[in-house]
C-alpha cells in the first residue's frame, strides 16, 4: 500500500520506517526542510536504538522516502497518518495547533479519490470528528494553482471528497519503539466505516494476519473513534497511576521499615496486578505520561467530571521528586553551598529525551537551593540539558562528576551506573551520601564501599 506519514517525530518516523520494512511504500513528510534534508542523509533527529539502521535499509530498498511537500504525500498515499506533536499547554490541555494545520492542509490537497486519514497523534476524545470537519473546511478553502500561475490564486471548485477518519493510537515506549512496533500487545483501530476498517486490516496484515505459521496474530481491537481515542489515554493514565501507587507504597515502606522492592515483587506475582511498572523511584516523566494524564483530567473537567484519582496520580508524582531533595537535606542538613553530582538526565534509560525529566526538575530545585550541580548522562549533551537548566554543569565522564561532590544522586537507571567500581566512587566522592533515586544500585555493595545508601522505599 502507499502510505503517507505527516510529521517525522518519534511516532511518525518509527511508524513510517516499520511500515516500509513490512513492504509498504512510505512517504514521510515534515515541514521542517532542514530535518528532511538530514533524514535524506541518514541523520536521525532522535536517538532510538535500531532506528537509524532500519531507516537506512528502507531507503536503500526504495520503500521509504522523505519530503517536505504535503501535496506530494496527499497525492500519492491512500492512507495518511497524522503524527504531529500535541504538547501540553500551561493549563494541562493539549495544544492541537499542529493537528489543526495539518488537517486543513490535507483537505486543501485532497482530490476525489478515497483516502483514510489516520490520527496517530494522541488527541483528546472527540478529535476524530473535529479532524473530519477541518479536512472538509480545508477542501473548501481557495487553492492556488500550481507554480507558473504568476502567483495569482485561482479558485477551484472543491472536489467531492471521499475519506474516512481512523484513530490508531500508538503504544511505543521510547528506547524500545522499534521493538514495540514489531511486537505490539494489540493494535487498536477506531474506524468510521467498514471500508476504512478493511484498509487498516490490510495495512497491518503483517501483524494481524501473518503468513508465517510460527507467528501468532496480534490481537486487533476495532472500535468507534471515541473509544480508540480513550484507550490511549486510559492506558497511559493507568500505567502512570500504577507507578504513583507503588511510589506511595514506597513512601509508607520507608516509614515502617519495609522494602518496597520485595513488596512490588510479591504483589506483581498476582496476575491480576502484574509485575511491570512497579519500580518505585523518583517518579515518571517523558513526553507522554505527564501530558496525557493532565489532558485526561482536563477532558474530565470539560465534560463536568472531576478526576480525583488522576489528580492524586499527578500530585504523588510531583512530590516524589521533592522527596529526593528531602533525603539529601536529611543526610547533609544544609544544602546551600553543596556540590551534588547527578547521574542520569534522560527521563529514562536508552533515550536522549529530557522532556519532563525528573532529573532536570531535581537539578533545578537544587540550584534554587544554592547548590552546585554537576551531572552526567551517557547520551544527553550539556547543550541539550542547558537549554532547560542553564546553570547545570554536565561532564562527559560519570566519575569526573563525583569529584568534590558532597553527594551522588542517581536519577536515571542507565545500566552502566550499576557497573562502576564502588571503591572508586567512594574514593572520588568528597561526601559519603548516595541517593539511589531509581533503586538500581546494590545497597549492600554501596554500604560495603563505606558510603551511606539512601534508596526509595527500602
Ligand atoms: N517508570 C517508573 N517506574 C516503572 C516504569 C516506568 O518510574 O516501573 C517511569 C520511567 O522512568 C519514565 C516513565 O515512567 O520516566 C515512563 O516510562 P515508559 O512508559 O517506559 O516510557 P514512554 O516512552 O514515555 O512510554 C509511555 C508508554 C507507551 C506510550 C508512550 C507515549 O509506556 O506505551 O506509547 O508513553 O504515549
Amino acid at each position: 500500500m502507499k502510505v503517507g506519514v505527516i510529521g517525522t517525530g518519534y511516532v511518525g518516523l518509527v511508524t513510517g520506517a516499520c511500515l516500509a520494512r513490512v513492504g509498504h511504500q512510505v512517504f514521510c513528510m515534515d515541514n521542517d526542510t532542514a530535518k528532511v534534508e538530514r533524514l535524506k542523509q541518514g541523520i536521525m533527529p532522535i536517538y532510538e536504538p535500531g532506528l537509524e539502521e532500519l531507516v537506512q535499509q528502507d531507503v536503500d530498498s526504495g520503500l521509504l522516502s522523505f519530503t517536505d511537500s504535503l501535496a506530494t504525500v496527499v497525492q500519492h498515499a491512500e492512507v495518511l497518518f497524522i503524527t504531529v506533536g500535541t504538547p501540553s499547554r500551561p493549563d494541562g490541555s493539549p495544544d492541537l495547533s499542529a493537528v489543526r494545520a495539518v488537517a486543513r492542509s490535507v483537505g486543501q490537497h485532497l482530490d476525489s479519490r478515497y483516502r483514510v486519514i489516520v490520527n496517530k497523534s494522541t488527541v483528546p476524545v472527540g478529535s476524530g470528528n473535529w479532524v473530519r470537519m477541518l479536512v472538509e473546511d480545508g477542501a473548501r478553502s481557495p487553492v492556488a494553482a500550481a507554480a507558473g500561475d504568476g502567483g495569482v490564486a485561482v479558485l477551484q471548485a472543491p472536489p467531492e471528497l471521499h475519506f474516512d477518519i481512523v484513530s490508531n493510537p500508538e503504544f511505543l515506549r521510547e528506547g524500545s519503539a522499534v521493538w514495540d512496533t514489531f511486537n505490539p500487545d494489540r493494535i487498536v483501530i477506531g474506524a468510521e466505516s467498514e471500508r476504512a476498517e478493511q484498509v487498516m486490516r490490510e495495512l497491518y496484515s503483517y501483524w494481524v494476519a501473518p503468513e508465517e505459521p510460527d507467528r501468532t496474530p496480534v490481537p486487533l481491537v476495532v472500535t468507534d473513534l471515541a473509544s480508540a481515542e480513550m484507550i490511549k489515554y486510559a492506558a497511559n493514565a493507568f500505567l502512570a497511576t500504577k507507578i504513583s501507587f507503588i511510589n506511595e507504597i514506597a513512601n509508607i515502606c520507608e516509614r515502617v521499615g519495609a522494602d518496597v522492592s520485595r513488596v512490588a515483587q510479591a504483589i506483581g506475582l498476582d496476575k491480576r496486578i502484574g509485575n511491570q511498572f512497579l519500580n518505585a523511584g523518583a517518579g515518571w516523566g517523558g513526553s507522554c505520561f505527564p501530558k496525557d494524564v493532565s489532558a485526561l483530567v482536563s477532558t474530565g473537567q470539560e465534560y463536568g467530571y472531576e478526576c480525583s484519582l488522576l489528580r492524586a496520580t499527578l500530585a504523588v508524582n510531583d512530590t516524589q521528586r521533592k522527596r529526593i531533595i528531602e533525603k539529601l537535606q536529611r543526610e547533609l542538613r544544609i544544602l546551600k553551598g553543596r556540590t551534588i553530582a547527578i547521574w542520569g538526565l534522560a527521563f529514562k534509560p536508552h533515550t536522549d529525551d529530557i522532556r519532563s525529566a525528573p532529573a532536570l526538575e531535581v537539578a533545578t530545585q537544587l540550584l534554587n537551593l544554592g547548590c552546585r550541580v554537576v551531572a552526567h548522562d551517557p547520551i544527553v549533551t550539556a547543550a541539550q540539558a542547558q537549554v532547560q537548566v542553564p546553570d547545570l554543569q554536565v561532564t562527559p565522564s560519570a566519575l569526573a562528576a563525583l569529584e568534590q561532590a558532597d553527594a551522588l544522586v542517581v536519577m536515571t537507571e542507565w545500566p552502566e551506573y550499576a557497573q562502576f567500581d564502588l571503591a572508586e566512587v567512594s574514593r572520588l566522592l568528597r561526601g559519603r551520601v548516595v541517593v539511589d533515586g531509581r533503586n538500581c544500585l546494590k545497597r549492600e555493595a554501596v554500604q560495603g564501599a563505606g558510603l551511606v545508601y539512601v534508596g526509595i522505599g527500602r
